[in-house]
């Protein structure tokens, strides 16, 4: 028959580098939901809170995703050079603030996260992984420096982060690439594919009324889990930045991954300022002429808005319920504990 004469569609290979962060999160379950990718690694670095609580956040995130059987590694505790900035603002003291977190359910790889980067990288055919760094770009940076040979082997670097006529930490930078400018220049200018997904793409990311119903729908634990992650980052955001809705950023990285129709893109030499007084960290796009045809630097301009959030909740159908989550909805929890525990996760007894 024709259709046995149909190669299967081989998922992409991606690494994923965050610092879960409530819309890493997100990132984390559309990557596991998704049938077109295959995930690797899930590494973490300091960003939205201090390693340890992001790392912890990451574990957490997989038991309530089901993601079992891919290593986990923590990064670098700080920046390059520069001091620790966390976005507590945004995330809250714990870096994912809002749901309760149940205990991982296993440990993590006993490597550094860049030695995962580096052998998993070297372990795949050539042009076959994607790193897909949501967070600062420390590990990225001493990943290219440690096994400089990881640059050409690499498919394409799509990271978040970034923009080009928009801002979130300063009037003019982004948090993943301020945070470690001098990570994100080695990153930017190192020689391969760079697809940066910044915040003119990401703000139209917003996980509106009618997304968050959409989520609601799905009616699973896991989706449960990420309406509290969504009405937690939407109230910070009103109150921080004046959003009506939250724009979801980190997985508009994964999306593009997945299926880059979903988002259009420029090519665009992009550099990283890394000594201004009123710049540092500026993704410095330069339109004035058409790209050279060397050019390896991209940015994301616009997304499909319809069909990025029909991903996310494809992702979460396909993922449905997941046997031991650990994890209770505050809804349910506020029945099952007096209020002074609120906040201490509890597994209801059966
Ligand atoms: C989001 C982040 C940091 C600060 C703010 N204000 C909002 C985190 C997200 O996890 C995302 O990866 C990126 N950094 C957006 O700037
Ligand atoms: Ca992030």
């Amino acid at each position: 028959m024709a259709e046995d004469r149909v190669p299967a569609r081989v998922p992409k290979k991606i690494i994923l580098d965050c610092d879960p962060g409530h819309d890493d999160a997100v990132a984390m379950l559309l990557a596991h939901g998704n049938p077109d990718i295959d995930l690797l690694a899930v590494t973490t670095v300091v960003g939205n809170q201090t390693l340890p609580k992001v790392t912890r956040n990451a574990l957490a995130v997989a038991r309530i995703a089901g993601i079992t059987g891919i290593p986990f590694a923590a990064g670098s505790p700080r920046p390059l050079l520069r001091e620790i900035e966390v976005a507590e603002d945004i995330h809250g003291e714990s870096g994912l603030d809002g749901p309760m977190l149940p205990e991982p359910s296993f440990d993590l790889d006993e490597r550094h996260a860049v030695d995962l980067i580096i052998d998993t990288v070297m372990a795949h055919e050539p042009g076959t992984v994607t790193l897909v760094p949501t967070a600062g770009l420390t590990n990225i940076a001493l990943a290219a420096r440690k096994e400089p040979r990881i640059v050409e082997r690499v498919k394409e670097v799509v990271l978040m982060g970034g923009g080009v006529h928009v801002g979130n930490w300063s009037p003019v930078a982004e948090f993943n690439i301020v945070i470690d400018p001098e990570a994100a220049d080695i990153v930017f200018s190192a020689g391969w594919d760079v697809v940066m997904v910044g915040l003119d793409l990401t703000h139209q990311a917003l996980a509106t009324p009618e997304v968050a119903a959409r989520i609601a729908a799905v009616g699973t634990g896991p989706a449960a889990f990420v309406g509290e992650l969504l009405d937690f980052f939407g109230r910070t955001y009103q109150d921080a930045q004046g959003f009506d809705a939250p724009p979801v950023h980190d997985p508009c990285a994964v999306a593009y991954v997945i299926d880059p129709t979903v988002v259009r893109t420029v090519q665009v030499p992009i550099t990283i300022e890394t000594k201004g007084e009123h710049t540092l960290g500026m993704t410095v796009a330069d339109f004035r002429a058409p790209a050279p045809a060397d050019c390896r630097t991209s940015a994301a301009m616009e997304l499909d808005h319809g069909r990025f959030w029909d991903l996310v909740v494809d992702a979460l159908e396909r993922i449905g319920e997941t046997p031991d989550t650990g994890w209770t909805p505050r809804a349910a929890a506020a029945t099952l504990t007096d209020p002074e525990n609120a906040d201490t996760a509890v597994t209801p007894e059966h």
